[in-house]
């Protein structure tokens, strides 16, 4: 399976909302001395479309949790490129994720202000702690998302950088623990957006997490090591 052909997967949900609408709407059909003798009542029916959503809900935790190892065959795959431009240039470089065999697509450097902080949108792939290193270096940290009305500034964020889509982009948060995660600043994990089977812990090493997998804004655990795009953000807006 190519990964274009999972991206055309995906939109596989809303199709599975439209055939269930479509199961309750419609009458029950069975032979006609059937329905005169046992019309199957509402509960019958639900209970049945229940137990289709639960089969169609585990296939598409199956096809993601491919896709993602799929994504992270291409992450790792070695890398016969020179070096990467020095950080901070404001143009993404298409010819260099080509090399890189990451499905990354071309960004620009962009920086924001949002509730008092600046974000600078890093359009130079690199490794989570080479990320945090260089954002650290500079003066801020990975980005920390504690609420929904900043995670909804960072999507605007990364659709600006990448031409109205959401890359993959580190964020300042990693795992404590087997069960907890916690942000890089210390600031309470209260709000959490992780999109829906995740985090997964596929392959039994991601122990950081991103926004943008397959698109999609809320987050995924991944391994640290695959390099992706990232997003610093400053407590002095001036930077
Ligand atoms: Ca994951």
């Amino acid at each position: 399976m190519t990964t274009g052909r999972l991206f055309i997967a995906f939109p596989a949900r809303g199709m599975t909302c439209l055939i269930l609408g479509i199961l309750l709407a419609a009458p029950w059909k069975g032979h006609p001395e059937e329905a005169q003798q046992e019309t199957p009542s509402l509960e019958a029916r639900l209970q049945r479309l229940e137990k289709i959503v639960q089969t169609m809900e585990e296939n598409q935790k199956r096809l993601d949790k491919i896709a993602e190892q799929m994504f992270l065959g291409n992450a790792n795959k070695p890398t016969q490129a020179g070096p990467l431009p020095s950080p901070g240039t404001t143009q993404g470089n298409p010819a260099i994720v080509r090399r890189r065999k990451m499905p990354l697509p071309a960004a620009k450097d962009v920086s924001r202000e949002f509730g008092g902080h600046r974000y600078r949108f890093v359009a130079t792939p690199k490794n989570w702690s080479e990320a945090e290193a260089f954002a650290k270096q500079e003066g801020g940290h990975l980005a920390v998302i504690t609420g929904k009305e900043e995670q909804a500034f960072m999507e605007s964020l990364l659709r600006e950088a990448a031409g109205g889509t959401i890359p993959p982009t580190w964020m300042g948060l990693l795992k404590k623990n087997d069960s907890d995660w916690e942000w890089v600043n210390g600031e309470p994990t209260s709000f959490l957006f992780w999109r829906e089977g995740e985090p997964n812990n596929a392959r039994g090493t991601q122990d950081r997490a991103h926004l943008g997998f397959l698109g999609d804004g809320r987050w995924n655990d991944n391994q640290g090591d695959s390099p992706m795009y990232f997003v610093i953000e400053f407590s002095d807006i001036q930077k």
